[in-house]
């Protein structure tokens, strides 16, 4: 655990490039853009120029972790901080397959400066469990704080062998203990999917909770009891258009916002509805795929009055499909909820106060 403030990534990375950069796809034509045609030449005309330079804010650059690859981020919002819980890539260079053991997590007031807590889980702390620590969310819920995850179980092999665990703890960082000593989903639970990966939890705004997951084009979500840690219900198919893998709902205005991996190599795309269990209309890609990484695994926040889309790409250094790297761009929706297609950055947001 420590502080890492902006300039510890200068010795790693060209951190904070003040220009985002093609190969990671921006969108210069973006209408919050800065960096937009528009924007640009007319502050030239108006020989607005060094001013613009000059009003450029602090910001930390992506990825925001540069000390260990991290991958498949998740947000929460406690006390007016923001937690981002990570896995964590340690596979070699050129090596195949994932080699994740753990998971970390990274805590911000600013968007600028991060505290790195952990490793602050292990698939070793869940005794039913053989390995690969996939991906994960954590959610609140009456001052406990719940982390679901993906996991491969030790005796429950009908397709993959992968299962959904989790853990609780009575802060977000910690310590966090298997809250069951069992898994709550596996190839064995009816209507579970092949790859049971990638849990999502969302807390309606009536206090029902629904735990959405899954992967190669097959989602499913089901509620849960009040206690967080057992099914409440059947199992029922996630049908979202183009669906992939990692479902993540977050609600504003009424509208709730169901994104998803698409495809594989993956996009990110997006379906709302007005109500949680769907039907969920389809509404386009926010996110191109990635240079060197087949995925991109996003989780959406709103903090201090901004939204964000919080995802991995692969622009570490040495980095790969299978050593990834944590990022944070905003997300912006428009006056018709729809939401734009997503800007990454080579700068990350600017800081909030
Ligand atoms: O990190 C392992 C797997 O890759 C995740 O569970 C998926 O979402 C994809 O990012």
């Amino acid at each position: 655990m420590g502080m890492m403030g902006p300039g510890t990534m200068a010795s790693v990375l060209p951190c904070a490039n003040r220009i985002p950069v093609k190969d990671l796809a921006v969108n210069p034509s973006h209408p919050s853009s800065p960096f937009s045609a528009g924007a640009f030449a007319a502050a030239l005309v108006l020989g607005l120029a060094a001013p613009l330079a000059a009003a450029e804010p602090e910001t930390r650059g992506n990825p925001i972790v540069t000390e260990r690859f991290t991958a498949d981020p998740s947000p929460l919002v406690h006390d007016d901080t923001l937690y981002i819980y990570t896995g964590h890539d340690e596979q070699r260079e050129g090596a195949q397959g994932f080699l994740m053991r753990d998971w970390y997590c990274y805590s911000t007031e600013d968007m600028v400066d991060y505290e790195e807590h952990g490793p602050l889980l292990s698939w070793k702390d869940f005794e039913w469990a053989r390995g690969d620590a996939f991906a994960s969310h954590v959610t609140e819920r009456d001052g406990k704080f719940y982390w679901y995850v993906s996991l491969r179980h030790k005796d429950v092999r009908v397709h993959e062998g992968f299962a959904i665990g989790v853990a609780v703890s009575d802060g977000p960082t910690g310590p966090f203990r298997d809250a069951i000593g069992k898994a709550l989903i596996t190839d064995e639970t009816p209507n579970s999917v092949v790859l049971n990966i990638d849990p999502a939890v969302h807390v309606d705004d009536d206090g029902q909770a629904y735990l959405f997951w899954g992967s190669w084009n097959a989602g499913r979500w089901v509620k849960l009891k009040e206690n967080m840690v057992e099914l409440d219900g059947e199992v029922h198919e996630l049908k979202a258009h183009n669906f992939f893998e990692a479902p993540f709902i977050h609600k504003k205005d009424d509208i709730y916002y169901l994104t998803y991996a698409a495809h594989y190599p993956s996009t990110t795309e997006y379906s709302t509805s007005k109500s949680i269990t769907g039907p969920w209309e389809y509404q386009g890609v926010i996110h191109d795929k990635l240079p060197k990484s087949e995925t991109n695994h996003q989780g959406v926040v709103e903090f201090k009055g901004e939204w964000y889309f919080i995802y991995h790409n692969a622009q570490l250094p040495g980095g790969g499909v299978y050593r990834r790297s944590v990022c944070v761009d905003k997300l912006v929706h428009d006056e018709d909820g729809k939401i734009l297609k997503v800007e990454r950055t080579r700068t990350s947001v600017p800081k909030v106060e």
